[in-house]
Parts: structure tokens; C-alpha cells; sequence
């Protein structure tokens, strides 16, 4: 308890120039607030939305059948595979690699379906910059068009535990 009661009014009403301040800082807020809104209609830029819950045994069943039914050949030991044009592609995500690797062709657009077996891991597709988190349990669905030839580069960019900088893939795209 205090020995004397603070009085009634103890602040100092705002000066005109806090005044303004007050007003420019909230005028930004709301063009920065608009931007986001109109980024994500026109900005083309935003991450698929299309999720579907799936146990990691379902998921790792879904790879397995994919791989087993389309595989043309093997590098470093993983399974390089060739979806049907238009069709669905499975890559599984674990500690630490990205399986299998996808072969893709130009001008088809691909659902390719993403979750991980363990633990969360980034899917960052260089050099073209797309990022996604991978969960178990969370098929998420990335509908792809390819658009340029040649081979790209799938990062881990979440951290997953030591091995995490050797957690590289790959993805194929021919003509
Ligand atoms: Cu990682």
C-alpha cells in the first residue's frame, strides 16, 4: 500500500506530435495489413491449401505402391520414379532424405503429395524458391506445372537433427 494515492489525472495528455506519430504508425499498419490481403490474391505466391489428415503407415503404404508401380531407375540408392502426366506423385520426407526422386515432365501439372515419416521437416525446392512444411500425419497436396527443363534441388529447411544438412533431394524435369 502506498503512503499517498497517485492524482486523479497523472499523465501528460498527448502532444500534438505523439499525436501524429500515433496516426502514421496506424495508417502503416493498415497499408501493410491491405498489401498481405492483395499479395495473396494477386501475388500468386501462396502455399496450397489442399491438406488431407493421413496416418504415416498410410502414407508410407501410398510411396511404397507409388514407387514399386512407376520406378524407371535408382540413384544413390533411391528410387528415381515417373508419375503418369497429370497424375498423383508421393515424396516422403525422413531423417534424412527425400524419397523417391521424382521425374517430371514439362507442361504436365502433377499433385505431388507431401508428408514426412518421422518428425517435421521444410520442403524447399531451389532454385525456383518454394517452401512448404511437412508433417506427419498432414498430406499436403502441391499442385505442380513445370515449367522449365533440368534438375532442381529439394532442401531441408526446417531443422531436423544432425543429419539435417545432408537432408537433399532431387526433383527431374524433362521435355
Ligand atoms: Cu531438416
Amino acid at each position: 500500500m502506498s503512503l499517498a494515492a497517485p492524482e486523479r489525472i497523472w499523465w501528460k495528455p498527448l502532444g500534438w506530435d505523439e499525436k501524429l506519430w500515433v496516426w502514421v504508425s496506424l495508417v502503416f499498419c493498415v497499408i501493410l495489413l491491405s498489401g498481405m490481403i492483395v499479395w495473396h490474391v494477386a501475388g500468386l505466391q501462396t502455399a496450397p491449401s489442399e491438406t488431407y489428415s493421413v496416418s504415416v503407415e498410410r502414407f508410407t503404404q501410398l510411396t511404397d505402391d507409388f514407387i514399386e508401380e512407376y520406378k524407371v531407375g535408382e540413384e544413390n540408392g533411391l528410387p528415381v520414379v515417373r508419375p503418369p502426366a497429370g497424375g498423383d506423385a508421393y515424396v516422403q520426407a525422413s531423417t534424412w532424405q527425400w524419397s523417391p526422386i521424382l521425374e517430371l515432365q514439362k507442361g504436365q501439372t502433377y499433385r505431388i503429395h507431401l508428408s514426412s515419416k518421422d518428425l517435421q521437416h521444410g520442403f524447399s525446392l531451389q532454385p525456383v524458391n518454394y517452401n512448404l512444411q511437412v508433417l506427419p500425419d498432414y498430406d499436403y497436396v502441391m499442385t505442380l506445372t513445370p515449367a522449365d527443363v533440368g534438375e532442381f534441388t529439394i532442401l531441408c529447411n526446417e531443422y531436423c537433427g544432425l543429419g539435417h544438412h545432408l537432408m537433399v533431394g532431387k526433383l527431374i524435369v524433362t521435355e
